[in-house]
C-alpha cells in the first residue's frame, strides 16, 4: 500500500440467524441478534485513494460514478474516518462486485465492510477489526459481520452500548458448509432493506412475534453450529428465514418472485426425497440453499433446473475482509 491508498476485497454474508429491525434509537443498532457465514465465491473489491486535488470525494460502483445522494451513506462512512484520523483530504472510492448489485445478495455488507477497512487504512488510522466492524454497522448493520471470516456473530443493540461490532463465532474451516445461491434476477430490488425493515416495525402485527422469535432462533442456531449439528442448523435457519419474512409479508413488504417459490418448493421435494438441503432468503428473491459439501453436486444439479433461476453460484466458508495488493 502507498500511503493514502488501500485496496480491500471483501466477501457477502448470508445470515443464517437473520437481522431484522432496528432499535429505536439513531445509530443503526439492530434490534435482534444475527449469525452469519461469510461466503468465498463471491466478493467486492474497493479502493480509497485519498487526493488533494479533490474538493468532493467521488465513488465509483461497477463502473459508474454514482453522484453525491446515491454515494451519501459512503460518504458519511468516509467523513467519520476523516474525523478520527483528524485529515481533511477527499477520496475517490472505486468499487465492483462479481455478483449483482443491490439485490438481495449482501452486496452491501461486503460493500460497506470492504470500505471501512480500506477507508481506515488509506487514512492510516491506526483501529482494531472490532472498532471498524462497528463503524461498517453504522453505514449497513451485516456489513459488520463480514469483516470475518467463518461464521460470525453481531449482537443486538442496548441502550448502554456505543460500539457495536461483530465477532468470529467459528473459522471456515468449522463445517464443510456449501451455499448454493439461485440466482433470480439480474435486477435491483425496489424496497431497500432498511425501509422494508421500517415498513414491518410500524406496519407488521406480526413484528413483535419476530422480535420473541429472532432472539431465540439464533440463540439455538448459535447450539447447532457450535456442536456441528447441520441438521438442526439447516432447519433453524429455514425457520429463522420464514418468519423473518412473514412478519415483513404481513406488512405488505415481499421480496419474493416467482422463482422464489419454486425454488423453495423444489428445496421441499430434494428434502422429501431424503437429501438434506434447506433454504434461506433475504432482501431479494434469491433463494440460497444451505447443503453439505457431499450434498452439493446433486442439489446443485436440481436447483439448476428450477424455472426461472438464471444460473447457480456455488459457494463456501470464506476469509475475513482484508487489504490486498493493488494491482
Ligand atoms: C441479514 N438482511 O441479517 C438481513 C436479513 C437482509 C435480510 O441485513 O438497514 O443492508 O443497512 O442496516 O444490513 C440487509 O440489511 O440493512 C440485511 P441496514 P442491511 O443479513
Amino acid at each position: 500500500m502507498s500511503e493514502g491508498r488501500a485496496v480491500v476485497v471483501a466477501h457477502p454474508n448470508i445470515a443464517l440467524a437473520k437481522y431484522w429491525g432496528k432499535c429505536a434509537w439513531p445509530g443503526n443498532y439492530p434490534a435482534v441478534p444475527s449469525l452469519s457465514v461469510t461466503l468465498e465465491g463471491m466478493a467486492t473489491r474497493t479502493t480509497v485513494t485519498l487526493d488533494s486535488a479533490r474538493s468532493k470525494d467521488v465513488v465509483v460502483l461497477n463502473g459508474a460514478d454514482l453522484g453525491e445522494d446515491a454515494a451519501a451513506k459512503a460518504i458519511q462512512l468516509l467523513e467519520r474516518v476523516r474525523a478520527a484520523a483528524g485529515i481533511s483530504l477527499c477520496a475517490r472510492v472505486e468499487s465492483s462486485n462479481d455478483f449483482p448489485t443491490g439485490s438481495g445478495l449482501a452486496s452491501s455488507a461486503s460493500g460497506f465492510a470492504a470500505l471501512a477497512l480500506a477507508a481506515v487504512r488509506a487514512y492510516g488510522i491506526d483501529w482494531d477489526i472490532a472498532k471498524i466492524s462497528d463503524l461498517a454497522r453504522q453505514s449497513s448493520a451485516s456489513a459488520a459481520r463480514s469483516l470475518f471470516g467463518g461464521f460470525a456473530e453481531l449482537p443486538a443493540g442496548t441502550r448502554d452500548v456505543a460500539e457495536l461490532s461483530a465477532c468470529e463465532v467459528a473459522p471456515a474451516s468449522h463445517m464443510p458448509l456449501r451455499v448454493l445461491v439461485c440466482v433470480a434476477t439480474e435486477a435491483a430490488k425496489s424496497t431497500s432493506s432498511t425501509s422494508g425493515m421500517t415498513l414491518t416495525a410500524e406496519k407488521s402485527p406480526y413484528y413483535g412475534a419476530w422480535l420473541a422469535e429472532g432472539p431465540r432462533l439464533y440463540l439455538e442456531i448459535k447450539k447447532a453450529l457450535l456442536a456441528r449439528d447441520f441438521e438442526t442448523l439447516g432447519a433453524l435457519s429455514e425457520a429463522s428465514a420464514l418468519a423473518m419474512h412473514a412478519s415483513a409479508l404481513a406488512a405488505g413488504v415481499s421480496y419474493f418472485s416467482g422463482v422464489t417459490l419454486e425454488a423453495l418448493a423444489e428445496v421441499r421435494r430434494i428434502r422429501a426425497d431424503g437429501l438434506l438441503a434447506f433454504a434461506t432468503i433475504d432482501a431479494g428473491p434469491h433463494v440460497k440453499v444451505l447443503v453439505l459439501e457431499s450434498g452439493a453436486a446433486k442439489v446443485g444439479e436440481r436447483l439448476r433446473k428450477v424455472p426461472g433461476v438464471l444460473r447457480v453460484l456455488e459457494t463456501r466458508p470464506g476469509d475475513a475482509a482484508r487489504e490486498v495488493l493493488a494491482s
